[in-house]
């Protein structure tokens, strides 16, 4: 079954006496999965200057890296760019990769506090991506990090291009999609990492540049300083 991209509703706006604009207005309670974990989407949180203004800061002051990935023992280098940050230097391990946070910054630090009032979880690290085009995406995967709370929360913030994410079941295979838009916040909670898996789909369609930051928590108590 495919479901989405998921509905939105809309509202009909009076402005003026006259019929105006068509709002969307999105249910942040809605669990856009239909079973085995919790997805929800609050749309944007930020107006679009602010988050013009929070995307150059980021794309500036982000110390962005290509990620690198060792697959059948050979390294390849992505051309999406990475970034790991947190409240400790966690290690976080992809394909095979360790990298270990940098300390946060004040943007970063920002964007947490307010990711947090939101969603009323607390969140000790971030990882950013940065996707130049839309020819660049990231494939079927779930968050099953060792370190990683389970069951935590990862709350996920967009900036830039509007991408279409992607939800698999990893029995029945259903999907379910998602529109990411510029300032919006998307928070997958539960069960969803053992059940489903995430990607953000490649398009020909998007020119332009998007930033992700994915709010996690590594588990303090497992955490092992391991910085070289
Ligand atoms: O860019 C995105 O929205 C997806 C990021 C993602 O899947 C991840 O960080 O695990």
């Amino acid at each position: 079954m495919a479901i989405g991209p998921v509905g939105i509703a809309c509202q009909k706006s009076i402005k003026n006496g006259k019929m105006d604009l068509i709002e969307p207005v999105i249910d942040r309670t809605k669990n856009l999965l239909p079973r085995d974990g919790e997805v929800n989407y609050y749309g944007r949180l930020f107006e679009k200057t602010t988050a013009d203004i929070y995307l150059e800061k980021l794309l500036s002051l982000i110390d962005w890296r290509n990620d690198e990935a060792i697959i059948y023992g050979k390294k390849i280098i992505t051309k999406r760019k990475v970034a790991w940050y947190g409240e400790k230097p966690f290690s976080y391990t992809y394909s095979n990769v360790t990298k270990h946070a940098l300390p946060w910054t004040n943007e970063l630090l920002e964007l947490k506090h307010v990711t947090e009032k939101e969603t009323g979880e607390k969140f000790n690290s971030c990882l950013l991506n940065l996707y130049h085009s839309g020819e660049e995406g990231m494939a079927w995967h779930s968050d099953g990090e060792k370190d990683l709370r389970k069951n935590g929360a990862i709350a996920s913030l967009s900036f830039g291009a509007e991408r279409k994410f992607a939800f698999k079941h990893k029995g029945s295979k259903e999907k379910v999609y998602v529109l990411l838009e510029h300032g919006s916040l998307l928070v997958m909670k539960g069960a969803t990492q053992t059940h489903w898996l995430h990607r953000l789909p490649p398009t020909k369609k998007v020119k332009d540049l998007r930033v992700n930051l994915t709010f996690r928590t590594i588990d303090s108590d497992v955490f092992k300083d391991t910085t070289p």
